[in-house]
């Protein structure tokens, strides 16, 4: 159980807790990169999710599966964060190709061999294209897992969202 930080006696002898607890999301228990979520596929159809920071400790991972998108160009991944009255958020996305490794993975504009990268700020997100198959004109099938937390958590608990979607 998190703990409030204040608690304010009045003098009728109630009680009135100084922040609100909120609910673990449906998602806990992943904390943990390794205790991910899973919350489906991502496709040129809207993934959304809501889920929260019940603590100020809270960390949450979700897991996504990528089929072969349906594509003709090299399909573009979006995958943003909006936190409740824009609360800074970070998040870390891991890539993997469901074989072998990608002839070529960009995240946020930068190409990069290690298939890991960051964001921070007010609703971050990720923009991905990637080809794990490079013998044809498919990209192939991939996963990855995202984490988001806050850096600076302002308030106990805190709604937030994620998208993610091919365009
Ligand atoms: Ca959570
Ligand atoms: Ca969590």
């Amino acid at each position: 159980m998190a703990e409030c930080g204040l608690a304010v006696v009045l003098g009728l002898g109630v009680t009135i807790a100084a922040c609100e607890p909120c609910s673990p999301d449906e998602y806990e228990p992943n904390d943990a990169e390794g205790e991910a979520s899973a919350v489906g596929d991502i496709t040129t159809d809207l993934n959304e999710i809501d889920a929260n920071f019940d603590d100020q400790q809270d960390a949450d991972c979700f897991s996504y599966a990528i089929p072969e998108p349906i594509s003709e160009d090299l399909p573009i991944l979006y995958i943003e964060f909006k936190g409740a009255d824009r609360e800074e958020l970070g998040a870390t996305l891991s890539f993997a190709c469901d074989e072998g490794d990608p002839a070529m993975f960009f995240c946020n504009g930068e190409e990069l061999t290690d298939t890991t990268c960051s964001v921070n700020g007010k609703e971050p997100r990720f923009r991905v294209t990637y080809d794990c198959d490079d013998t044809s004109d498919k990209v192939g099938k991939a996963s990855l897992r995202v984490c988001v937390t806050r850096p600076d958590p302002a308030k106990l608990c805190t709604d937030y969202s994620i998208r993610a979607y091919f365009n």
